[in-house]
């Protein structure tokens, strides 16, 4: 039985075209600056996302928070949303090792955050307050069912921002889808931003990786903060080989796991227990809750047995993601064993 996978697009293996430039790849010693599959990555993905120049980091976590450090001093104040991955599954990471406040401002269902709410969030030049020096955005938006944040979006609180003298970052994960599913060239995205990071090792399929990617300046002023957290790598050139491939070859059949995730959602609608969480699917993310009666235990352990893995986190709606491990096939396959639990604990659920 084959085991379909759906907790997150991290769970995506690098492909035998990766493999093979992984084997071939020409390295050097990145923290000296020669290892020249690296450097290429990072000149490719500057030029891709619009920017001087890029930077290789171990992961999205890290990324994020080396642009926080990078942006930010001690004792600053950024805005997130409360929705956001840096608050949510960074360990708490720009608070412990960046000494900054999170202020949070709600995000509505895509994952934007509303312009009064930023303009009054931003404090006022008094001797209380600490310094509001930077905001940061997500596209697409993880925890807001994959919602994409437009490019007049984008601009328009990126102006706010810099009108009131704060820097913004983009965490970009799933930049890639964002851009597909407008139809947008993904720098579009972030052409006002001061950072942004993308990610290698979601819906792209490389085995590791992240860039963080902006001026030449803050580039250089970021390889200094990866240093300092241990992101200092050496022969790199083996993983960034995946990564070139990734975004060479990996960025326009995501579109492929949008329509899967729509159908998926279609699916999940029309089962009786489930009620979808959004109204809309925009990208490769899909969340559903179940009708109070059937356990959500129960749920998971019986379709982990049916082999199917769906992702559950605490009081939340469920989450599914789609990504190149799962084919419009596998869904149809996986919407009939969802099907078959849920038809078990309405009935256990009776008993
Ligand atoms: N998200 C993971 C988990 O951490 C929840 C997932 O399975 O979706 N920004 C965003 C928007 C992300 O979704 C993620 C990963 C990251 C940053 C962090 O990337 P990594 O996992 O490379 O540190």
């Amino acid at each position: 039985m084959k085991v379909i996978d759906l907790r997150s697009d991290t769970v995506t293996h690098p492909t035998p075209e990766m493999r093979k430039a992984m084997f071939e790849a020409e390295v050097g010693d990145d923290v000296y600056r020669e290892d020249p599959t690296v450097n290429r990555l990072e000149t490719m993905a500057a030029e891709i996302m619009g920017k001087k120049a890029a930077l290789f980091t171990t992961s999205g976590t890290q990324s994020n928070l080396i642009a926080v450090l990078t942006h930010t001093n001690h004792g600053d104040e950024i805005i997130v949303g409360d929705e956001a991955h840096i608050l949510w599954y960074e360990v708490g990471g720009a608070a412990t090792l960046g000494g900054v406040i999170m202020r949070t401002l709600p995000n509505d269902s895509c994952g934007r955050l509303n312009l009064d709410d930023i303009d009054q969030a931003i404090r006022a030049n008094d001797i209380h307050y600490p310094e509001t020096r930077l905001l940061c955005l997500e596209n697409t938006h993880n925890r807001c069912g994959g919602g994409v944040l437009t490019t007049d979006y984008t601009d328009e609180v990126c102006n706010l921002a810099h009108t009131r003298g704060l820097k913004v970052h983009l965490d970009g994960a799933r930049i890639f889808n964002a851009a597909i599913a407008l139809g947008v060239p993904a720098r579009a995205l972030a052409q006002n931003s001061d950072s942004v990071a993308l990610c290698l090792s979601k819906g792209l399929s490389a085995p590791v990786g992240s860039l963080l990617c902006g001026s030449k300046d803050f580039i250089e002023r970021a390889r200094k903060f990866r240093k300092m957290l241990g992101g200092g790598m050496r022969q790199a050139g083996i993983i960034a080989a995946a990564g070139i491939v990734a975004l060479e070859t990996m960025v326009d059949r995501l579109a492929e796991d949008h329509s899967n995730a729509r159908c998926l959602a279609q699916g999940l609608a029309s089962i009786k227990g489930i009620r979808l969480a959004q109204d809309e699917i925009p990208t490769n993310i899909v969340m559903f809750s179940l009708s109070p009666e059937l356990s959500v235990v129960e749920f998971v352990e019986d379709l982990e047995r049916a082999g199917v893995k769906v992702g559950l986190r605490d009081g939340r709606p469920f989450r599914v993601v789609t990504h190149r491990m799962v084919s419009s096939s596998d869904i149809e396959e996986a919407l009939t064993r969802i099907e078959a639990v849920c038809r078990r604990l309405r009935r256990r659920a009776r008993e």
